[in-house]
């Protein structure tokens, strides 16, 4: 038998046993379909940007020297388009700010324009992708311990100019993909030892923030990511998961969830439905912590699985922005985006594959044994069959083939750098 008629009959089998428990196949694929990762640029190159040579600063560190890493913009976007080319589905791209295109030049931070992002806004364009956006307020002379939130006002006021300019080319971004485009603000300010100015910083982010956010935009949307630590930033951070999630509250702004950036037993997925009852949207950096905000690639683990389920049955699809935030220089880093976005689409998939309205109702009335029964029975439903199923209808490796790909890319062109 051909390989895709195996698929084929493997996922009508699949689809039988899911409606026998009332899940509607089809209608879980037509919703992943819609689903849009938005790609970290940031994987191809370990974070290092266009901006200089200088090492990754402001608490956050990626490990590993594995060869091949993209040195340039031609690099970036050619390994972005062959990881896309293995990920069923249409994604974004997320780009920071440190990845414009300065031509060679160097471009100060609170000298950034929308100019230094139109070849990737046409590169998008001629590839039908839309853009997300970040500022860059680490690897900088001026980053240190404090950015928004410094006391020194020169400073502040210089990230806060930067701040606001990134608003101004993700607005401009926006208008040109005729989408919004998500614009993420984290900041690794913080103190490496005690301190006993929390209030003061915080009052300063804060007025940072109202600064930045005073102008309004139609094209574009704020997202606020706070974390526990940094290297290096140890005892406290001024922007926290409370810092951000009170001001996401009361100004109507997009709390990001970075799934690294809990305490170690908290768990990131019971945040969906607590914020959505206060806030528009969420935005997410799924990414995979070991021990800390390790940043390993993301795989189809349970966090990430329940980090999905509770979208799904928060009924919350589209209120939810997917970005992935995970750099791990030690292996070949096409093969760990498409790893990573994989996963994360497979969590997705098994999420919509929940006999939710079953499950609930067993859950209200009271019948715990079944509730627990079908929640675990679920695990192993064929849900591979119908992932498998995807692929082939979008067109790229299914399962394990696209190993060789990564690998004919490495030899033919990573390799080679
Ligand atoms: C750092 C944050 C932040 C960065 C990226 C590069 O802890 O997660 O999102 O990883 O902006
Ligand atoms: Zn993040």
């Amino acid at each position: 038998m051909k390989k895709e008629e195996a698929i084929k009959q493997t996922f009508e089998i699949a689809k039988e046993q899911y409606a026998a428990l009332g899940v509607d196949v089809e209608d879980a694929l037509a919703k992943l379909q819609k689903v849009q990762l938005s790609l970290h640029c940031w994987q191809t190159d370990d974070v290092a940007g266009f901006e200089s040579a200088g090492d990754l600063s402001g608490g956050i560190q990626a490990t590993g020297n594995y060869p091949g890493k993209a040195r340039n913009m031609e690099e970036v976007r050619a390994d972005l388009l062959k990881a896309m080319s293995l990920i069923p589905g249409k994604h974004r791209v997320n780009l920071h700010e440190i990845y414009g295109d300065f031509g060679g030049k160097f471009v100060d931070r609170d000298q950034v324009e929308p100019k230094h992002f139109e070849s990737w806004m046409q590169w998008a364009n001629e590839n039908g992708l839309k853009l997300d956006f970040n500022s860059t307020s680490f690897s900088h002379p001026k980053s240190g311990n404090l950015s928004l939130s410094n006391p020194d006002k020169g400073i502040r006021d210089f990230w806060i100019e930067h701040t606001k300019r990134c608003r101004t080319i993700a607005d401009a971004m926006g208008k040109a993909q005729n989408d919004p485009c998500i614009m993420n603000l984290w900041v690794h300010d913080g103190c490496k030892d005690l301190s006993v100015n929390h209030f003061m910083y915080r009052e300063l982010l804060k007025n940072s923030l109202d600064e930045i956010f005073a102008e309004k935009k139609a094209n574009m949307k704020d997202c606020i990511e706070g974390k526990v630590f940094g290297i290096g930033l140890e005892s406290f951070t001024v922007g926290s998961h409370d810092f951000y999630t009170a001001y996401a509250a009361q100004n109507g702004k997009i709390p990001t969830i970075d799934t690294g950036h809990y305490h170690p037993t908290e768990s990131p997925a019971d945040k969906v439905s607590a914020l959505l009852n206060f806030v528009p949207e969420l935005m997410l950096h799924v990414s995979r912590p070991i021990r800390w905000d390790s940043d390993h690639v993301t795989i189809m683990d349970d966090p990430t699985m329940e980090l999905f389920s509770e979208i799904v049955r928060a009924g919350a699809l589209n209120r939810v922005h997917y970005g992935l935030d995970y750099f791990d220089g030690a292996l070949n880093r096409i093969g760990a985006y498409v790893i990573g976005s994989r996963a994360a689409l497979k969590c997705m998939l098994r999420a919509l594959l929940e006999p939710t309205k079953t499950i609930s109702q067993m859950e209200l009335e009271g019948k715990g044994f079944q509730t627990l029964a079908l929640l675990e029975e679920c695990k192993a439903l064929p849900w591979n069959a119908v992932w498998d199923m995807f692929c082939l209808k979008n067109n790229v490796p299914v399962g394990i083939d696209f190993i060789a790909e990564v690998e004919k890319y490495e030899k033919d062109v990573t390799s080679k750098r």
